[in-house]
C-alpha cells in the first residue's frame, strides 16, 4: 500500500448539503404566542436512508470503572466522552463532531436548554454525559451562560456530579422546583417549564432543547422512564392516565419542535424501580443512545431494561409502556418500528484510533509506523502499546495489519 493509495482509500463519509429551508410553512401559535414554524432537519441524509429515524447506540466497554459503584464519579469521563461525540457525529452524517453540532444548533446565538432526570438519588442523568454535549455547544458558539440545564428536583445532583449555577458565568445549572428558571406558569399545559421555552418572562426563552434521559423501570406508573416521560413532571403535574399524558405532554409544540437531539444516559440502567438511593438494581450498560425520535430511543430503552429484567429472572415491567405504542401509533411523535428505523451500532474505540480520540486519521498511523518492525518480530516496546496495532494478534507488527489499518481509516473528525 502506498502513500497516495492510503490518501485516496474510500471514504464513505459525503458531505450532504443541508436541506433547504421548507417552503410555505404556517405560523404555529401556542398559547398566543409565535414560535419557530420551520424545524430545521438536523441529519445529512443519504437518500437509501432519508425517512427511517436514525437511532445509533454506541457502547463503549471501559465506560464504567468496573468497581462497584454506579455514580459519575465511577465513569471515565474520556470513554464517556467519547461515546457522545461519536454517537451524535454517526447520527447527524457529519465528517466531524464539530460540523455535527453546526447542523444540530443552525443558530448559535439562541439559548440552548438541557432536560436532565436527576429526580431520584439512585439512577440520573451524569454531569459526564452532559459536559461533552455542553462543550461542543460552547465550541459552537453557544455563550456558556445561555446553556440551562435543568431538571424539576436536585435529589441526585450529588451523585451525579452537577452544582447549581442560576446566575455565575458558565453553564446554568438549577431546578424548577426552587423557581431556578422561571418557576411556575399560569399555563398549565406548560407548568413548570413555560418560562424556560417559551420566553414568558423574557428572561430564557430557549429556542433550542436537548432531552438527556436516564434509562430506568417504573413499575407500577409507566413501566419505564425514558425520554418521553422525562418531561412529564415539569409539564403535566397530573398522574391520572399516565401514558397518554405522557404522549400529549410531548406533543405541546416547544417540546416537539424545540427538541433538537435526545441523549439516552444509558451508562448504567435501573431495570426495577426503586425510589431512593438503594442502587441494587442499577446494571451497567456502557451505553449512549443518540437520536431525535423520543418514540424509537423509548423503544430501545425499553428493550434494554427488558433484557435486563430477564437477566435478573424478573418478569416484564408492570404496566407495560402502552404510552410507546400510543406515541407511534395516536400522536405520530415518532417510530416504534424497527423496520422504520435506521439502527446504527457503534462499538467503541474503533479498531485503529491508538490516540483514543475517536477517529483512525494520520496521527494514529504515525504511531502505526513506530510499531511497524516487519513480519515475524515483535513490535518495540517504545512507544507504548504497539500491540494495538497487531491486528491479526499473530506477534508482529507487518503489512497484514496495515491492511487492516486501512480498512479502519476514517479521516481526521
Ligand atoms: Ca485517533
Ligand atoms: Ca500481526
Ligand atoms: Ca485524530
Amino acid at each position: 500500500m502506498t502513500w497516495a493509495g492510503l490518501l485516496s482509500m474510500p471514504r464513505s463519509i459525503v458531505l450532504v448539503a443541508v436541506f433547504a429551508v421548507a417552503v410555505g410553512a404556517a405560523i404555529v401559535l401556542v398559547l398566543g404566542k409565535a414560535l419557530p414554524a420551520v424545524k430545521t432537519p438536523v441529519r445529512s441524509e443519504s437518500p437509501a436512508r432519508s425517512g427511517l429515524s436514525r437511532v445509533v447506540i454506541a457502547h463503549h466497554p471501559g465506560a464504567h470503572d468496573g468497581s462497584a459503584g454506579r455514580d459519575d464519579v465511577h465513569l471515565d469521563a474520556e470513554a464517556v466522552r467519547m461515546m457522545v461525540n461519536q454517537a451524535v457525529r454517526a447520527f447527524v452524517g457529519t465528517g466531524t463532531v464539530a460540523e455535527a453540532w453546526e447542523l444540530i444548533i443552525p443558530d448559535p446565538t439562541k439559548r440552548v436548554a438541557i432536560k436532565i432526570n436527576c429526580q431520584i438519588s439512585g439512577i440520573f442523568t451524569k454531569a459526564k454525559v452532559v459536559m461533552p454535549i455542553a462543550d461542543s455547544l460552547v465550541a459552537r458558539g453557544v455563550p456558556p451562560e445561555n446553556i440551562i440545564i435543568y431538571d424539576k428536583h436536585d435529589t441526585g445532583f450529588p451523585y451525579a456530579g452537577f452544582v447549581r449555577n442560576v446566575s455565575g458565568p458558565g453553564v446554568r445549572v438549577g431546578v424548577l422546583s426552587y423557581g431556578d428558571f422561571g418557576g411556575y406558569s399560569a399555563h398549565a399545559d406548560l407548568y413548570h417549564i413555560a418560562k424556560l421555552l417559551i420566553g414568558e418572562s423574557g428572561e430564557y426563552d430557549c429556542d433550542y432543547l436537548i432531552n438527556v434521559p436516564v434509562c430506568k423501570a417504573l413499575d407500577g406508573y409507566s413501566g419505564v422512564t425514558l425520554s418521553m416521560k422525562n418531561h412529564y413532571g415539569t409539564c403535566d403535574p397530573r398522574h391520572l392516565d399516565m401514558h397518554n399524558h405522557i404522549c400529549l405532554t410531548n406533543a405541546l409544540s416547544p417540546i416537539r419542535d424545540k427538541t433538537r437531539l435526545i441523549v439516552l444516559d444509558a451508562c448504567y440502567c435501573e431495570y426495577r424501580w426503586h425510589n431512593g438511593r438503594d442502587q441494587s438494581w442499577v446494571d451497567v450498560l456502557n451505553r449512549i443512545v443518540v437520536s431525535d425520535d423520543p418514540v424509537a430511543v423509548d423503544y430501545h430503552g425499553w428493550q434494554m431494561i427488558e433484557q435486563l429484567r430477564a437477566e435478573h429472572d424478573l418478569a416484564p415491567v408492570d404496566p407495560y409502556p402502552y404510552f410507546i405504542d400510543y406515541a407511534a401509533d395516536v400522536y405520530d411523535l415518532g417510530t416504534n418500528d424497527p423496520a422504520e428505523m435506521d439502527i446504527v451500532e457503534l462499538e467503541l474505540p474503533f479498531p485503529g484510533d491508538f490516540d483514543l480520540d475517536g477517529d483512525v486519521d494520520m496521527d494514529d498511523h504515525a504511531f502505526w509506523q513506530q510499531c511497524a518492525a516487519g513480519p515475524n518480530d515483535p513490535p518495540p516496546s517504545d512507544p507504548p502499546g504497539c500491540e494495538a496495532c497487531d491486528a491479526d494478534e499473530d506477534g508482529d507488527v507487518d503489512l497484514r495489519d496495515f491492511a487492516s489499518f486501512q480498512q479502519d481509516f476514517t479521516g481526521s473528525r
